[in-house]
């Protein structure tokens, strides 16, 4: 039974007014919002058993160890891990794509090349700037056609012996665009030996993911935008790719042993986590999953799908709208501009003052601005507590911004 009541009641952030005026909170690509279970999660943490892990045999250590270890093996059953080391505990989405394109710097050499797409969050891109610095390879990134799906008979092209990298993301958090994955990593596979990486930031929240059948070699996302803290996130990669490439950060925790002669390094997970870990942070996010779990994927998916088809359909009855990515296969996010307002972040401030939270502006994503040659759109992006009546609200707010605006 979804109860959308039930669901809201555990979040008592939502029950507030902002502006004289009930919030309406709308930006949940950016972060959601965390349930009653993940905050007394933590704050038990906190208040019972804060230690450092894998360090003491003291009683309180061993049961912060025993905790944040049941997270990772939760996280693991989340997105069909085979091993519970292949889970890397990170600050989130941009740590995680920052540590691989550092550790595959060996890899790779002069005109090399490494594929991206015009969708990709900054954080999917400067990463691999960085390693074509570095290295001498070249970024070839998919084009993507005015609905802003992507291009693959291009990516066909890209293709060769030279790909040595390619890292796309599941879900554009601009557009909300939903990507082929599938499709790019069989014929990545099909035709190339290069590592394959997605950015699950904003699909993780929204979708069954099983990496072993997506058959990507590592998947990255954010705790915060899937309900638990924020500073908390997860790098996967397959076992026998992360034994075999270098560490990151170097210090304590990842080491096996170490001497002024030399260090030997820590097996996985342990080799990619160096220093303190966010501890109560990443227990928190195990009860994160447990909440997603609790109410169920299916349901969130189809609840937020349906949000997001009433949301399109209530904005498009209005006269002067354009919504970006209008006709491709989405999730969660509906991004627009109204024509005659050139600033989407007049209408964000009209939104705010009626209690309404948008995001306005390019989103981290300034490549696909460019190609649609605006400066930023209004984004509305949902969550499971979401329900019908606040897209009424939004869209009585967007006219109303209209009227005051043209
Ligand atoms: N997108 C948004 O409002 P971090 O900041 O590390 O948690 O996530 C970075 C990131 C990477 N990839 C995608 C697809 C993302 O959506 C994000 C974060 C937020 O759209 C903040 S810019």
């Amino acid at each position: 039974m979804f109860d959308i009541q039930e669901i809201r009641s555990q979040f008592s952030i939502l029950d507030q007014k902002v502006n004289g005026k009930p919030l309406v909170y709308l930006d949940n690509a950016a972060t959601s919002q965390k349930p009653d279970s993940v905050l007394t999660t933590w704050e038990r943490y906190y208040k019972e058993i804060n230690a450092n892990v894998h360090r003491g045999i003291h009683t309180l250590s061993q049961l912060a160890t025993e905790e944040m270890e049941l997270s990772r093996r939760k996280i693991q059953k989340f997105i069909n891990a085979k091993h519970d080391f292949e889970v890397i505990f990170t600050k989130g989405t941009t740590e995680g794509l920052n540590l691989i394109s550092y550790i595959l710097t060996q890899k790779l050499k002069k005109d090399d090349e490494i594929i991206i797409s015009y969708l990709e969050h900054h954080s999917n891109i400067v990463p691999w700037q960085l390693l074509c610095e570095r290295t001498g390879a070249k970024l070839k990134v998919i084009p993507i056609d005015e609905q802003g799906i992507l291009q693959l008979d291009v990516f066909d092209s890209f293709l060769s012996e030279k790909t040595k990298v390619v890292s796309v993301n599941h879900v554009s958090n601009a557009l909300g665009i939903v990507n082929p994955i599938e499709e790019i990593i069989a014929k990545t596979r099909k035709n190339t030996d290069a590592y394959i990486v997605i950015d699950g930031a904003q699909s993780a929240p929204h979708f069954v993911i099983d990496v072993q059948k997506m058959d990507c070699d590592f998947y990255v996302f954010s705790g915060h935008k899937m309900y638990a803290p924020m500073g908390t996130g997860i790098l996967y990669g397959k076992q026998h790719i992360l034994e075999g490439l270098p560490p990151f950060h170097g210090g304590g925790e990842m080491i096996a042993t170490c001497s002024f002669d030399g260090t030997t390094y820590a097996g996985l997970p342990f080799k990619y986590e160096a220093g303190t870990p966010n501890v109560g942070g990443n227990i928190a996010l195990g009860a994160a999953v447990d909440f997603i779990l609790r109410v169920g994927q299916e349901n969130i998916q189809k609840h937020e799908n349906a949000l997001l088809e009433y949301a399109q359909r209530k904005l498009l009855e209005l006269d002067g709208i354009k919504i970006y990515g209008e006709k491709a296969n989405r999730t969660g996010v509906v991004s627009f501009n109204l024509e005659g307002v050139g600033i989407a972040s007049d209408v964000g401030m009209i939104l705010d003052k009626l209690g309404i939270a948008v995001r306005t502006g390019h989103h981290c994503t300034q490549p696909i601005m460019d190609f649609f040659n605006i400066a930023g759109t209004v984004r509305a992006s949902f969550a499971v507590y979401n329900e019908f009546h606040e897209i009424d609200l939004l869209v009585e707010g967007v006219k109303k911004a209209q009227k005051m605006l043209s």
